[in-house]
């Protein structure tokens, strides 16, 4: 018994540091920059900017991870601030999450050099 006690309490102390580390280790292999957080990576160049709608046009190319073939459409920011620096005829690159069922708006939009 006092055996069984001697080895269950270092095993226990030993999980309770171990856990909190691989999770923090997780955190740090997924920055936070757009290119592995969640998302939809897309490519396109912007046809007009609504920055007061907070909206965008894009004749965007395939986007293979949801299936999409290439289109022209309309896009909703999830901030606003996002089109600050964004103009037509400008190419981008941008990341799309499902705001709510089948909705997709830009959580991430960059333009490309
Ligand atoms: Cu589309």
């Amino acid at each position: 018994m006092k055996r069984n006690t001697f080895i269950l309490i270092p095993l226990a102390l030993l999980a309770l540091t171990v856990l909190p580390a691989a999770a923090e280790d997780m955190g740090m292999i997924m920055p936070m920059d757009g290119k592995v957080t969640e998302g939809h990576q897309g490519k396109g160049t912007i046809n007009s900017v609504d920055a007061k709608a907070g909206k965008l046009n894009i004749t965007h190319g395939p986007i293979a991870s949801l299936g999409w073939d290439g289109m022209t459409m309309d896009f909703e920011v999830q901030d606003k601030a996002m089109l600050a620096n964004l103009k037509k005829g400008q190419k981008v690159t941008f990341k799309l999450v499902e705001a709510r069922k089948g909705k997709y708006v830009i959580s991430e939009i960059a333009a490309v050099k």
